[in-house]
């Protein structure tokens, strides 16, 4: 028998499931290497201004040609770019209209092309033959369907924070077999707003 506690629980749940995709709406999601966080609004790495280097720190070697892996998960037409800062995040540009080639010294590959809905991409991309030890990962979805170009509409970004160094092994990279503790970080907004809303709720009740 359900208790009206736990029916109104219920209600709450999907309340929460109904309210919270509008208000968090994951467009792009880097899954390797490991991304900073899930924030993608504001650049250059998704938080704003205030984003700093994080936890999630892949090491790779000098030079290493990796696979970057991401999913779309708002399909928009457009295209995606893959830079990389060798120090922190301050090298990453906004490209100034839609189209427009970064800076070859900090873009590493430009214009990868949209796929129809919302799909997995891997992209290939050697990684500059310095060592560094904060150096930064951007991806960027440049959507091409939000007029005029350049409100702050237009772009989402997400960051890995990396390591290049000598010593990382040969298959070294993204921490992979933690793909699937990963997962529970994808939408990890969704059960952790559930769980703060429910528990919230219980402590009044
Ligand atoms: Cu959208």
């Amino acid at each position: 028998m359900v208790s009206p506690g736990a029916r109104r629980s219920g209600w709450l749940v999907l309340a929460g499931l109904v309210w919270l995709p509008g208000t968090a709406r994951a467009h792009i999601r880097l899954i390797e290497p490991a991304p900073r966080h899930e924030q993608q609004k504001a650049g250059p790495c998704g938080a704003g201004a205030e984003d700093a280097r994080g936890e999630v720190v892949s090491t790779f070697r000098p030079g290493q040609t990796i696979t970057v892996r991401w999913q779309e998960e708002v399909a928009h037409p457009g295209y995606f770019r893959i830079a990389f800062d060798d120090e922190g995040q301050d090298a990453f540009v906004d490209p100034e209209e839609a189209g427009q080639s970064g800076d070859p010294a900090v873009v590493l590959v430009d214009l990868i092309a949209d796929k129809d809905g919302t799909q997995t991409y891997e992209q290939a991309v050697t990684l500059p033959n310095r060592p560094c030890d904060r150096c930064t990962l951007q991806l960027v979805q440049v959507m091409t369907d939000k007029a005029p170009y350049g409100d702050g509409n237009d772009l989402y970004y997400q960051c890995a924070d990396l390591v290049l160094s000598e010593d990382a092994p040969e298959t070294s990279g993204a921490p992979a077999e933690n793909d699937a503790a990963g997962g529970c970080r994808v939408g990890a907004s969704g059960p952790l707003a559930l769980a703060l809303l429910l528990g919230r709720r219980r402590r009044r009740a």
